[in-house]
Protein backbone atom coordinates (compact mmCIF):
# COMPACT_ATOMS: atom_id res chain seq x y z
CA UNK A 1 0.00 0.00 0.00
CA UNK A 2 1.24 3.21 -0.63
CA UNK A 3 1.77 5.58 2.16
CA UNK A 4 1.91 9.30 1.30
CA UNK A 5 1.82 10.02 4.63
CA UNK A 6 -0.96 13.02 4.88
CA UNK A 7 -4.40 13.38 3.59
CA UNK A 8 -4.03 15.29 -0.32
CA UNK A 9 -7.69 16.07 -0.40
CA UNK A 10 -7.29 18.99 2.08
CA UNK A 11 -4.13 20.03 0.74
CA UNK A 12 -5.26 19.84 -2.81
CA UNK A 13 -8.53 21.96 -1.68
CA UNK A 14 -6.41 24.85 -0.36
CA UNK A 15 -4.93 25.41 -3.85
CA UNK A 16 -8.80 25.52 -5.39
CA UNK A 17 -9.69 28.32 -2.51
CA UNK A 18 -11.56 30.12 -4.30
CA UNK A 19 -13.26 28.18 -6.86
CA UNK A 20 -16.75 26.58 -6.62
CA UNK A 21 -16.69 23.34 -5.17
CA UNK A 22 -20.71 22.64 -4.38
CA UNK A 23 -23.85 23.67 -5.89
CA UNK A 24 -27.07 22.72 -3.45
CA UNK A 25 -30.12 23.66 -2.50
CA UNK A 26 -28.71 25.90 0.11
CA UNK A 27 -26.49 27.59 -2.17
CA UNK A 28 -22.86 28.05 -4.24
CA UNK A 29 -20.26 27.35 -1.89
CA UNK A 30 -16.26 27.46 -2.43
CA UNK A 31 -13.52 25.12 -1.60
CA UNK A 32 -12.30 27.92 0.97
CA UNK A 33 -15.77 27.82 2.36
CA UNK A 34 -15.66 24.22 2.50
CA UNK A 35 -12.60 24.18 4.12
CA UNK A 36 -13.47 27.18 6.75
CA UNK A 37 -16.76 24.87 7.65
CA UNK A 38 -15.41 21.32 8.04
CA UNK A 39 -12.68 23.17 10.45
CA UNK A 40 -15.68 24.03 12.78
CA UNK A 41 -16.84 20.87 12.08
CA UNK A 42 -13.80 19.31 13.12
CA UNK A 43 -13.41 21.67 16.02
CA UNK A 44 -16.74 20.97 17.99
CA UNK A 45 -16.36 17.14 17.08
CA UNK A 46 -12.90 17.14 19.04
CA UNK A 47 -14.37 19.11 22.04
CA UNK A 48 -10.89 19.92 23.41
CA UNK A 49 -8.99 16.87 22.37
CA UNK A 50 -5.78 16.81 20.21
CA UNK A 51 -7.23 14.33 17.78
CA UNK A 52 -10.92 11.98 17.68
CA UNK A 53 -8.22 8.33 17.08
CA UNK A 54 -10.66 6.84 14.94
CA UNK A 55 -13.33 7.15 16.85
CA UNK A 56 -16.34 6.25 14.52
CA UNK A 57 -18.79 9.43 13.69
CA UNK A 58 -21.75 8.51 12.15
CA UNK A 59 -23.82 11.17 10.63
CA UNK A 60 -27.48 11.04 8.83
CA UNK A 61 -26.71 14.70 6.73
CA UNK A 62 -29.16 14.97 3.39
CA UNK A 63 -26.63 15.59 -0.15
CA UNK A 64 -25.52 19.38 0.42
CA UNK A 65 -23.09 21.39 1.75
CA UNK A 66 -23.35 20.11 5.09
CA UNK A 67 -22.75 16.60 4.36
CA UNK A 68 -19.54 17.22 2.69
CA UNK A 69 -18.42 19.72 5.32
CA UNK A 70 -19.44 16.88 8.03
CA UNK A 71 -17.45 14.26 6.17
CA UNK A 72 -14.60 16.27 5.87
CA UNK A 73 -14.52 17.49 9.41
CA UNK A 74 -14.96 14.71 10.79
CA UNK A 75 -11.85 12.93 8.94
CA UNK A 76 -9.96 16.36 9.57
CA UNK A 77 -10.30 15.94 12.92
CA UNK A 78 -9.01 12.04 13.04
CA UNK A 79 -12.52 10.37 13.17
CA UNK A 80 -13.91 7.83 11.30
CA UNK A 81 -17.07 8.48 8.77
CA UNK A 82 -20.07 6.07 8.65
CA UNK A 83 -22.75 7.32 6.47
CA UNK A 84 -25.94 6.41 7.57
CA UNK A 85 -28.70 6.31 4.63
CA UNK A 86 -31.33 9.55 4.73
CA UNK A 87 -34.01 6.17 3.24
CA UNK A 88 -33.41 3.88 5.95
CA UNK A 89 -35.99 3.34 8.69
CA UNK A 90 -34.97 3.06 12.55
CA UNK A 91 -34.13 -0.78 12.84
CA UNK A 92 -31.58 0.04 9.94
CA UNK A 93 -29.97 2.85 11.37
CA UNK A 94 -29.72 1.51 14.95
CA UNK A 95 -27.72 -1.10 13.44
CA UNK A 96 -25.25 0.99 11.51
CA UNK A 97 -24.41 3.10 14.73
CA UNK A 98 -24.43 -0.08 16.75
CA UNK A 99 -22.04 -2.19 14.59
CA UNK A 100 -19.87 0.49 13.67
CA UNK A 101 -19.95 1.19 17.32
CA UNK A 102 -20.32 4.87 16.34
CA UNK A 103 -19.76 7.10 19.67
CA UNK A 104 -21.00 10.28 18.22
CA UNK A 105 -23.88 10.32 15.85
CA UNK A 106 -24.33 13.69 13.81
CA UNK A 107 -27.81 14.92 12.16
CA UNK A 108 -29.35 17.56 9.95
CA UNK A 109 -32.03 19.40 11.83
CA UNK A 110 -34.54 17.39 9.21
CA UNK A 111 -33.90 14.23 10.80
CA UNK A 112 -33.48 15.07 14.37
CA UNK A 113 -37.13 13.93 15.50
CA UNK A 114 -36.13 10.60 13.78
CA UNK A 115 -32.44 10.08 15.26
CA UNK A 116 -32.44 11.53 18.04
CA UNK A 117 -34.48 9.10 20.20
CA UNK A 118 -32.24 6.07 18.69
CA UNK A 119 -29.50 8.05 19.82
CA UNK A 120 -30.31 8.78 23.31
CA UNK A 121 -32.18 5.07 23.52
CA UNK A 122 -28.75 3.43 22.62
CA UNK A 123 -26.55 6.43 24.65
CA UNK A 124 -24.43 7.90 22.07
CA UNK A 125 -23.45 11.53 21.97
CA UNK A 126 -25.54 13.88 19.55
CA UNK A 127 -24.77 16.80 17.23
CA UNK A 128 -26.80 18.72 15.06
CA UNK A 129 -25.22 19.92 11.89
CA UNK A 130 -26.22 23.19 13.29
CA UNK A 131 -24.12 23.07 16.06
CA UNK A 132 -21.25 21.59 14.61
CA UNK A 133 -20.73 25.07 12.21
CA UNK A 134 -21.78 26.79 15.06
CA UNK A 135 -17.68 26.79 16.86
CA UNK A 136 -15.07 28.44 15.68
CA UNK A 137 -11.92 26.39 14.08
CA UNK A 138 -9.10 25.25 16.35
CA UNK A 139 -6.04 23.35 15.58
CA UNK A 140 -6.65 20.14 13.61
CA UNK A 141 -4.10 17.28 14.00
CA UNK A 142 -2.67 15.88 11.05
CA UNK A 143 -3.75 12.68 9.62
CA UNK A 144 -1.26 9.76 8.33
CA UNK A 145 -3.29 8.86 5.35
CA UNK A 146 -2.92 5.02 6.52
CA UNK A 147 -5.56 5.71 9.37
CA UNK A 148 -8.77 4.50 8.70
CA UNK A 149 -10.83 7.02 6.83
CA UNK A 150 -14.26 5.42 6.37
CA UNK A 151 -17.05 2.36 6.92
CA UNK A 152 -19.20 1.62 4.41
CA UNK A 153 -22.05 -1.01 4.78
CA UNK A 154 -22.89 -3.92 2.68
CA UNK A 155 -24.50 -7.13 1.98
CA UNK A 156 -22.78 -10.35 1.99
CA UNK A 157 -23.92 -13.60 1.85
CA UNK A 158 -23.87 -14.06 5.77
CA UNK A 159 -26.76 -12.35 7.44
CA UNK A 160 -26.59 -8.85 8.22
CA UNK A 161 -24.43 -5.91 6.58
CA UNK A 162 -20.63 -6.00 7.35
CA UNK A 163 -18.83 -2.30 7.29
CA UNK A 164 -16.28 -2.20 4.58
CA UNK A 165 -13.21 -0.01 6.24
CA UNK A 166 -11.29 2.12 3.78
CA UNK A 167 -8.22 4.06 4.46
CA UNK A 168 -6.97 7.48 3.04
CA UNK A 169 -4.89 5.56 1.22
CA UNK A 170 -7.53 3.19 -0.09
CA UNK A 171 -9.57 6.38 -1.29
CA UNK A 172 -7.01 8.07 -2.96
CA UNK A 173 -6.17 5.24 -4.69
CA UNK A 174 -9.49 4.46 -6.25
CA UNK A 175 -9.67 8.83 -6.48
CA UNK A 176 -6.56 8.79 -8.87
CA UNK A 177 -7.52 5.82 -10.59
CA UNK A 178 -10.91 7.52 -11.97
CA UNK A 179 -8.95 10.87 -12.27
CA UNK A 180 -6.50 9.44 -14.81
CA UNK A 181 -8.71 6.97 -16.78
CA UNK A 182 -11.97 9.78 -17.27
CA UNK A 183 -9.89 12.94 -17.31
CA UNK A 184 -11.18 14.67 -14.53
CA UNK A 185 -9.96 18.29 -14.17
CA UNK A 186 -10.93 21.81 -12.66
CA UNK A 187 -13.50 22.83 -15.35
CA UNK A 188 -15.43 20.00 -14.42
CA UNK A 189 -19.05 20.21 -13.31
CA UNK A 190 -20.80 16.87 -12.39
CA UNK A 191 -24.29 16.24 -11.69
CA UNK A 192 -24.77 13.89 -8.08
CA UNK A 193 -27.95 12.37 -7.78
CA UNK A 194 -26.73 9.08 -6.28
CA UNK A 195 -26.87 8.16 -2.48
CA UNK A 196 -24.40 9.47 -0.23
CA UNK A 197 -23.99 6.40 1.49
CA UNK A 198 -22.39 4.32 -0.99
CA UNK A 199 -18.71 3.81 -3.15
CA UNK A 200 -20.58 5.36 -6.26
CA UNK A 201 -22.29 8.55 -4.84
CA UNK A 202 -19.31 9.04 -2.25
CA UNK A 203 -16.08 8.52 -4.39
CA UNK A 204 -16.68 8.41 -7.94
CA UNK A 205 -18.93 11.24 -7.97
CA UNK A 206 -18.59 13.88 -5.11
CA UNK A 207 -14.78 12.87 -4.45
CA UNK A 208 -13.54 12.75 -7.58
CA UNK A 209 -14.62 16.14 -8.07
CA UNK A 210 -13.94 17.82 -5.26
CA UNK A 211 -10.13 15.95 -5.45
CA UNK A 212 -10.09 17.68 -9.05
CA UNK A 213 -11.01 21.25 -8.15
CA UNK A 214 -14.47 20.93 -10.03
CA UNK A 215 -18.23 21.75 -9.23
CA UNK A 216 -20.45 19.12 -7.59
CA UNK A 217 -23.83 20.20 -8.16
CA UNK A 218 -26.11 17.69 -5.13
CA UNK A 219 -29.52 17.53 -6.14
CA UNK A 220 -31.62 15.81 -2.94
CA UNK A 221 -32.32 12.66 -4.34
CA UNK A 222 -33.08 11.56 -7.82
CA UNK A 223 -36.30 12.52 -9.89
CA UNK A 224 -36.21 12.09 -13.62
CA UNK A 225 -37.78 15.85 -14.22
CA UNK A 226 -35.62 17.33 -12.59
CA UNK A 227 -31.93 15.66 -13.61
CA UNK A 228 -33.40 16.26 -17.31
CA UNK A 229 -33.98 20.26 -16.31
CA UNK A 230 -30.40 20.28 -14.46
CA UNK A 231 -29.22 19.12 -18.05
CA UNK A 232 -31.06 21.77 -19.77
CA UNK A 233 -30.03 24.71 -17.55
CA UNK A 234 -26.68 23.61 -15.71
CA UNK A 235 -23.08 23.73 -17.62
CA UNK A 236 -22.78 20.20 -16.83
CA UNK A 237 -19.89 18.30 -18.08
CA UNK A 238 -20.10 14.98 -16.39
CA UNK A 239 -23.18 12.51 -15.27
CA UNK A 240 -23.03 9.10 -13.39
CA UNK A 241 -25.89 6.86 -12.91
CA UNK A 242 -27.37 3.05 -12.51
CA UNK A 243 -28.77 1.70 -15.21
CA UNK A 244 -32.57 2.32 -13.54
CA UNK A 245 -31.75 5.79 -13.32
CA UNK A 246 -31.28 6.10 -16.84
CA UNK A 247 -34.06 4.04 -17.49
CA UNK A 248 -36.39 6.41 -15.48
CA UNK A 249 -35.07 9.27 -17.62
CA UNK A 250 -35.48 7.20 -21.06
CA UNK A 251 -39.07 6.87 -19.94
CA UNK A 252 -38.74 10.59 -19.43
CA UNK A 253 -37.84 11.52 -22.89
CA UNK A 254 -40.51 9.20 -24.21
CA UNK A 255 -42.95 11.41 -22.23
CA UNK A 256 -42.08 14.50 -23.42
CA UNK A 257 -43.09 16.41 -26.63
CA UNK A 258 -41.04 16.73 -29.48
CA UNK A 259 -39.89 20.48 -28.64
CA UNK A 260 -38.84 19.65 -25.13
CA UNK A 261 -37.00 16.17 -26.52
CA UNK A 262 -34.83 18.51 -28.63
CA UNK A 263 -33.33 20.45 -26.15
CA UNK A 264 -32.96 17.42 -24.01
CA UNK A 265 -30.72 16.17 -26.97
CA UNK A 266 -29.19 19.55 -27.21
CA UNK A 267 -28.41 19.78 -23.44
CA UNK A 268 -26.91 16.46 -23.78
CA UNK A 269 -24.59 16.73 -26.12
CA UNK A 270 -22.66 19.36 -24.08
CA UNK A 271 -21.24 16.35 -21.71
CA UNK A 272 -17.89 15.09 -22.29
CA UNK A 273 -18.84 11.89 -20.39
CA UNK A 274 -21.58 9.87 -19.17
CA UNK A 275 -21.15 6.45 -17.02
CA UNK A 276 -23.36 3.62 -15.90
CA UNK A 277 -22.00 1.28 -13.36
CA UNK A 278 -23.01 -0.58 -9.91
CA UNK A 279 -25.23 -3.46 -11.94
CA UNK A 280 -25.23 -4.74 -15.19
CA UNK A 281 -26.07 -2.46 -18.18
CA UNK A 282 -28.68 -3.86 -20.43
CA UNK A 283 -27.29 -3.78 -24.61
CA UNK A 284 -30.79 -2.03 -25.25
CA UNK A 285 -30.34 0.42 -22.78
CA UNK A 286 -26.76 1.58 -23.76
CA UNK A 287 -28.47 2.00 -27.56
CA UNK A 288 -31.36 3.55 -26.48
CA UNK A 289 -29.57 6.37 -24.38
CA UNK A 290 -27.47 6.73 -27.16
CA UNK A 291 -29.92 7.22 -29.35
CA UNK A 292 -31.60 10.03 -27.29
CA UNK A 293 -28.79 11.48 -26.03
CA UNK A 294 -25.47 11.14 -28.80
CA UNK A 295 -23.66 9.75 -26.00
CA UNK A 296 -22.04 6.13 -25.88
CA UNK A 297 -22.16 5.27 -22.09
CA UNK A 298 -19.04 4.05 -20.40
CA UNK A 299 -19.59 1.17 -18.12
CA UNK A 300 -17.48 0.43 -15.61
CA UNK A 301 -17.10 -2.80 -12.89
CA UNK A 302 -16.71 -2.03 -9.07
CA UNK A 303 -17.54 -3.06 -5.44
CA UNK A 304 -17.42 -1.42 -1.88
CA UNK A 305 -14.39 -3.23 -1.12
CA UNK A 306 -12.09 -1.95 -4.14
CA UNK A 307 -13.84 0.71 -5.59
CA UNK A 308 -13.58 0.74 -9.51
CA UNK A 309 -11.11 -2.03 -11.21
CA UNK A 310 -12.06 -2.83 -14.99
CA UNK A 311 -13.48 0.28 -16.70
CA UNK A 312 -14.34 0.70 -20.55
CA UNK A 313 -12.09 3.84 -22.18
CA UNK A 314 -12.80 7.21 -22.43
CA UNK A 315 -10.66 7.56 -25.70
CA UNK A 316 -11.39 4.57 -28.08
CA UNK A 317 -13.97 1.76 -28.13
CA UNK A 318 -16.66 1.09 -25.89
CA UNK A 319 -17.72 -2.24 -26.54
CA UNK A 320 -21.60 -3.02 -25.51
CA UNK A 321 -21.45 -5.95 -22.86
CA UNK A 322 -18.43 -5.59 -21.61
CA UNK A 323 -16.67 -3.29 -18.72
CA UNK A 324 -13.43 -3.25 -19.98
CA UNK A 325 -9.56 -3.63 -18.97
CA UNK A 326 -7.62 -3.02 -15.41
CA UNK A 327 -7.95 0.61 -14.03
CA UNK A 328 -4.57 2.01 -13.83
CA UNK A 329 -2.95 0.39 -10.46
CA UNK A 330 -5.40 -2.56 -10.57
CA UNK A 331 -4.69 -6.21 -10.70
CA UNK A 332 -6.97 -8.63 -11.81
CA UNK A 333 -6.79 -12.08 -12.17
CA UNK A 334 -9.52 -14.71 -13.01
CA UNK A 335 -9.42 -17.77 -11.57
CA UNK A 336 -11.82 -20.95 -12.23
CA UNK A 337 -13.38 -23.27 -9.78
CA UNK A 338 -10.51 -25.43 -9.81
CA UNK A 339 -8.51 -22.74 -7.92
CA UNK A 340 -6.34 -22.22 -11.03
CA UNK A 341 -5.53 -19.01 -12.71
CA UNK A 342 -7.67 -18.87 -16.02
CA UNK A 343 -4.73 -17.51 -18.40
CA UNK A 344 -6.44 -17.89 -21.77
CA UNK A 345 -9.53 -15.95 -23.40
CA UNK A 346 -12.77 -16.90 -22.92
CA UNK A 347 -12.59 -18.89 -19.87
CA UNK A 348 -14.74 -17.81 -16.97
CA UNK A 349 -13.44 -17.13 -13.51
CA UNK A 350 -13.95 -15.25 -10.50
CA UNK A 351 -12.33 -11.78 -10.27
CA UNK A 352 -9.94 -11.28 -7.95
CA UNK A 353 -8.68 -7.73 -7.07
CA UNK A 354 -4.71 -6.60 -5.23
CA UNK A 355 -3.74 -3.24 -5.52
CA UNK A 356 -3.88 -0.20 -3.33
CA UNK A 357 -7.12 0.56 -3.88
CA UNK A 358 -8.37 -2.90 -2.35
CA UNK A 359 -10.02 -1.80 1.61
CA UNK A 360 -8.08 -2.63 4.42
CA UNK A 361 -11.01 -4.87 6.50
CA UNK A 362 -14.82 -6.23 7.61
CA UNK A 363 -14.77 -3.96 10.60
CA UNK A 364 -14.09 -6.53 14.17
CA UNK A 365 -14.56 -9.28 11.72
CA UNK A 366 -11.29 -10.84 11.36
CA UNK A 367 -12.37 -13.75 10.20
CA UNK A 368 -14.62 -12.57 7.84
CA UNK A 369 -11.98 -10.75 6.29
CA UNK A 370 -9.66 -13.40 5.98
CA UNK A 371 -11.98 -15.45 4.32
CA UNK A 372 -12.23 -12.80 1.88
CA UNK A 373 -8.86 -13.11 0.45
CA UNK A 374 -6.85 -16.01 -1.20
CA UNK A 375 -3.00 -15.30 -1.68
CA UNK A 376 -3.80 -12.13 -0.86
CA UNK A 377 -6.62 -11.43 -3.73
CA UNK A 378 -9.68 -10.16 -2.69
CA UNK A 379 -12.09 -12.79 -4.09
CA UNK A 380 -15.50 -10.66 -5.62
CA UNK A 381 -17.76 -13.33 -5.92
CA UNK A 382 -18.31 -11.87 -9.51
CA UNK A 383 -17.57 -14.32 -12.76
CA UNK A 384 -16.39 -12.52 -15.68
CA UNK A 385 -14.59 -13.86 -18.50
CA UNK A 386 -11.78 -11.98 -20.96
CA UNK A 387 -11.83 -11.58 -24.66
CA UNK A 388 -8.74 -9.49 -26.25
CA UNK A 389 -7.78 -7.68 -22.56
CA UNK A 390 -11.58 -6.67 -21.86
CA UNK A 391 -13.94 -8.47 -19.58
CA UNK A 392 -17.77 -9.48 -19.49
CA UNK A 393 -18.97 -9.94 -16.17
CA UNK A 394 -21.64 -12.99 -16.25
CA UNK A 395 -22.92 -13.33 -12.83
CA UNK A 396 -22.55 -13.83 -9.45
CA UNK A 397 -21.40 -16.59 -7.04
CA UNK A 398 -24.56 -16.37 -4.96
CA UNK A 399 -27.99 -16.75 -6.10
CA UNK A 400 -28.57 -14.95 -2.31
CA UNK A 401 -26.98 -11.99 -3.53
CA UNK A 402 -29.33 -9.39 -5.36
CA UNK A 403 -28.50 -6.14 -7.23
CA UNK A 404 -32.15 -3.78 -7.21
CA UNK A 405 -31.66 -0.07 -8.36
CA UNK A 406 -28.27 -0.45 -8.30
CA UNK A 407 -28.04 -1.48 -4.20
CA UNK A 408 -26.67 -4.85 -3.18
CA UNK A 409 -29.15 -6.80 -0.95
CA UNK A 410 -28.97 -10.18 0.85
CA UNK A 411 -31.86 -12.81 0.60
CA UNK A 412 -30.70 -14.26 3.68
CA UNK A 413 -30.80 -10.63 5.70
CA UNK A 414 -34.55 -10.06 3.99
CA UNK A 415 -35.21 -13.65 5.05
CA UNK A 416 -34.40 -13.32 8.68
CA UNK A 417 -36.51 -10.11 9.35
CA UNK A 418 -39.74 -11.59 7.48
CA UNK A 419 -39.31 -14.78 9.57
CA UNK A 420 -39.88 -12.78 12.46
CA UNK A 421 -43.43 -11.92 11.03
CA UNK A 422 -45.96 -13.88 13.56
CA UNK A 423 -47.67 -14.79 10.52
CA UNK A 424 -44.87 -16.30 8.15
CA UNK A 425 -43.83 -19.98 9.03
CA UNK A 426 -41.33 -19.66 6.25
CA UNK A 427 -39.79 -17.75 3.05
CA UNK A 428 -37.56 -17.60 0.49
CA UNK A 429 -36.26 -14.82 -1.17
CA UNK A 430 -34.80 -14.64 -4.76
CA UNK A 431 -34.03 -11.91 -7.54
CA UNK A 432 -35.74 -12.17 -10.90
CA UNK A 433 -35.09 -10.29 -13.77
CA UNK A 434 -36.65 -6.74 -13.93
CA UNK A 435 -36.48 -4.46 -16.60
CA UNK A 436 -37.12 -1.67 -14.28
CA UNK A 437 -35.26 -2.95 -11.12
CA UNK A 438 -32.37 -5.15 -12.78
CA UNK A 439 -33.52 -7.29 -10.39
CA UNK A 440 -36.71 -6.94 -8.16
CA UNK A 441 -36.97 -8.74 -4.39
CA UNK A 442 -39.18 -11.25 -4.51
CA UNK A 443 -40.24 -13.99 -1.84
CA UNK A 444 -42.40 -17.08 -1.68
CA UNK A 445 -43.69 -17.37 1.57
CA UNK A 446 -45.56 -20.22 3.56
CA UNK A 447 -48.08 -18.82 5.76
CA UNK A 448 -49.21 -19.96 9.38
CA UNK A 449 -52.36 -21.11 9.19
CA UNK A 450 -55.50 -18.97 8.30
CA UNK A 451 -52.74 -16.31 8.65
CA UNK A 452 -52.28 -14.88 4.98
CA UNK A 453 -50.77 -10.90 4.30
CA UNK A 454 -51.17 -9.40 1.10
CA UNK A 455 -48.51 -7.81 -0.59
CA UNK A 456 -49.40 -4.57 0.63
CA UNK A 457 -49.27 -5.63 3.91
CA UNK A 458 -46.56 -7.25 3.96
CA UNK A 459 -44.83 -4.34 2.46
CA UNK A 460 -45.98 -1.56 4.96
CA UNK A 461 -44.59 -4.06 7.33
CA UNK A 462 -41.34 -4.98 6.03
CA UNK A 463 -40.56 -0.70 5.06
CA UNK A 464 -40.90 -0.45 9.14
CA UNK A 465 -37.80 -2.73 9.39
CA UNK A 466 -35.64 -2.80 6.16
CA UNK A 467 -34.36 -0.17 3.46
CA UNK A 468 -36.82 0.54 0.66
CA UNK A 469 -34.91 -1.05 -1.85
CA UNK A 470 -35.02 -4.47 0.40
CA UNK A 471 -38.82 -4.79 0.60
CA UNK A 472 -40.03 -7.77 -1.54
CA UNK A 473 -42.02 -5.97 -4.64
CA UNK A 474 -43.79 -9.46 -5.34
CA UNK A 475 -45.04 -12.46 -3.41
CA UNK A 476 -46.01 -16.04 -3.79
CA UNK A 477 -47.91 -17.82 -1.17
CA UNK A 478 -47.36 -21.69 -1.44
CA UNK A 479 -47.72 -24.35 0.68
CA UNK A 480 -44.18 -25.70 1.18
CA UNK A 481 -41.11 -24.11 -0.36
CA UNK A 482 -38.80 -26.19 -2.77
CA UNK A 483 -36.20 -28.41 -1.23
CA UNK A 484 -33.66 -30.94 -2.61
CA UNK A 485 -33.00 -34.14 -0.88
CA UNK A 486 -30.99 -32.51 1.80
CA UNK A 487 -33.46 -30.60 2.32
CA UNK A 488 -31.92 -27.47 1.59
CA UNK A 489 -34.38 -24.97 -0.38
CA UNK A 490 -33.75 -24.81 -4.28
CA UNK A 491 -33.38 -21.14 -4.52
CA UNK A 492 -33.83 -21.95 -8.93
CA UNK A 493 -36.86 -23.66 -8.34
CA UNK A 494 -37.87 -20.61 -5.86
CA UNK A 495 -37.12 -18.48 -9.07
CA UNK A 496 -39.13 -20.31 -11.18
CA UNK A 497 -42.36 -19.08 -9.01
CA UNK A 498 -41.69 -15.55 -10.25
CA UNK A 499 -41.94 -15.78 -14.06
CA UNK A 500 -43.48 -13.78 -15.45
CA UNK A 501 -43.70 -12.43 -11.84
CA UNK A 502 -47.01 -13.43 -9.56
CA UNK A 503 -48.12 -10.57 -7.22
CA UNK A 504 -51.09 -11.96 -4.97
C1 LIG B 1 -37.23 1.72 -4.17
N1 LIG B 1 -38.41 1.10 -4.38
C2 LIG B 1 -38.18 -0.10 -4.94
C3 LIG B 1 -36.78 -0.20 -5.04
N2 LIG B 1 -36.21 0.94 -4.56
N3 LIG B 1 -39.02 -1.07 -5.34
C4 LIG B 1 -38.47 -2.19 -5.88
N4 LIG B 1 -37.13 -2.36 -6.01
C5 LIG B 1 -36.25 -1.39 -5.61
N5 LIG B 1 -34.96 -1.57 -5.74
C6 LIG B 1 -39.74 1.58 -4.10
C7 LIG B 1 -39.89 2.16 -2.72
O1 LIG B 1 -40.20 1.17 -1.77
C8 LIG B 1 -41.04 3.12 -2.93
O2 LIG B 1 -42.22 2.38 -2.92
C9 LIG B 1 -40.79 3.64 -4.32
O3 LIG B 1 -39.99 2.66 -4.98
C10 LIG B 1 -40.03 4.95 -4.35
O4 LIG B 1 -38.91 4.82 -3.46
P1 LIG B 1 -37.64 5.74 -3.57
O5 LIG B 1 -36.71 5.42 -2.47
O6 LIG B 1 -38.10 7.15 -3.75
O7 LIG B 1 -37.02 5.16 -4.86
P2 LIG B 1 -36.41 5.92 -6.04
O8 LIG B 1 -35.91 7.25 -5.65
O9 LIG B 1 -37.35 5.86 -7.16
O10 LIG B 1 -35.13 4.99 -6.27
C11 LIG B 1 -34.66 4.60 -7.48
C12 LIG B 1 -33.17 4.93 -7.62
C13 LIG B 1 -32.45 4.41 -6.38
C14 LIG B 1 -32.99 6.43 -7.74
C15 LIG B 1 -32.70 4.23 -8.86
O11 LIG B 1 -32.68 3.01 -6.28
C16 LIG B 1 -30.97 4.72 -6.39
O12 LIG B 1 -30.57 5.83 -6.08
N6 LIG B 1 -30.14 3.74 -6.73
C17 LIG B 1 -28.67 3.88 -6.75
C18 LIG B 1 -28.04 2.97 -5.77
C19 LIG B 1 -26.54 3.13 -5.74
O13 LIG B 1 -25.99 4.24 -5.73
N7 LIG B 1 -25.83 2.04 -5.70
C20 LIG B 1 -24.39 2.03 -5.67
C21 LIG B 1 -23.90 1.03 -4.65
P3 LIG B 1 -43.61 2.93 -2.32
O14 LIG B 1 -44.02 3.99 -3.28
O15 LIG B 1 -44.49 1.73 -2.26
O16 LIG B 1 -43.26 3.48 -0.97
S1 LIG B 1 -22.09 1.06 -4.68
C22 LIG B 1 -21.78 -0.13 -5.81
O17 LIG B 1 -22.65 -0.79 -6.25
C23 LIG B 1 -20.42 -0.38 -6.37
C24 LIG B 1 -19.28 0.16 -5.63
C25 LIG B 1 -20.41 0.18 -7.77
O18 LIG B 1 -19.98 -0.55 -8.67
O19 LIG B 1 -20.86 1.34 -7.95
P1 LIG C 1 -21.66 -3.26 -3.87
O1 LIG C 1 -21.32 -4.42 -3.01
O2 LIG C 1 -22.91 -2.57 -3.53
O3 LIG C 1 -20.49 -2.40 -3.93
O4 LIG C 1 -21.89 -3.86 -5.30
C1 LIG C 1 -20.85 -4.42 -6.02
C2 LIG C 1 -21.40 -5.39 -7.00
O5 LIG C 1 -22.12 -4.71 -8.03
C3 LIG C 1 -20.34 -6.16 -7.74
O6 LIG C 1 -19.84 -7.22 -6.96
C4 LIG C 1 -21.10 -6.60 -8.98
O7 LIG C 1 -21.86 -7.76 -8.70
C5 LIG C 1 -22.05 -5.44 -9.23
N1 LIG C 1 -21.59 -4.56 -10.31
C6 LIG C 1 -20.96 -3.37 -10.22
N2 LIG C 1 -20.75 -2.85 -11.45
C7 LIG C 1 -21.24 -3.75 -12.35
C8 LIG C 1 -21.33 -3.79 -13.76
N3 LIG C 1 -20.90 -2.81 -14.53
N4 LIG C 1 -21.91 -4.89 -14.32
C9 LIG C 1 -22.38 -5.91 -13.56
N5 LIG C 1 -22.34 -5.89 -12.23
C10 LIG C 1 -21.78 -4.83 -11.61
Amino acid sequence: MTNTNTVQLFERAAGFADRKAVFASEGDFTYQQLLDASGRVGATLLDGAADLEETRVAFLVPPGFDYVATQWGIWRAGGIAVPLAVSHPRPELEYTITDSDAAIVVAHPQYEERLRPVTEDLNRKFILTTDLLATPPTELPTIDSSRRAMILYTSGTTGKPKGVVSTHDNIQAQVTALISAWGWRQDDHILHVLPLHHTHGIINVLTCALWSGAVCEMLPGFKADDVWQRFIDSDLTLFMAVPTIYNRLIAAWEAASPEEKEAMAEACAKFRLMVSGSAALPVSVLEQWEGISGQRLLERYGMTEIGMALSNPLDGERVPGFVGAPLPAVDIRLVDDQGQVVTEDSIPGEIQVKGPNVFMEYWRRPEATAEAFQDGWFQTGDTALRENGIYRILGRNSVDIIKTGGYKVSALEIEETLRTHPNIQECAVVGVPDDKWGESVCVAIVFKHDRELTLEELRDWAKERLAPYKVPSHMQPVEDLPRNAMGKVTKPEVKKLFSPPADS
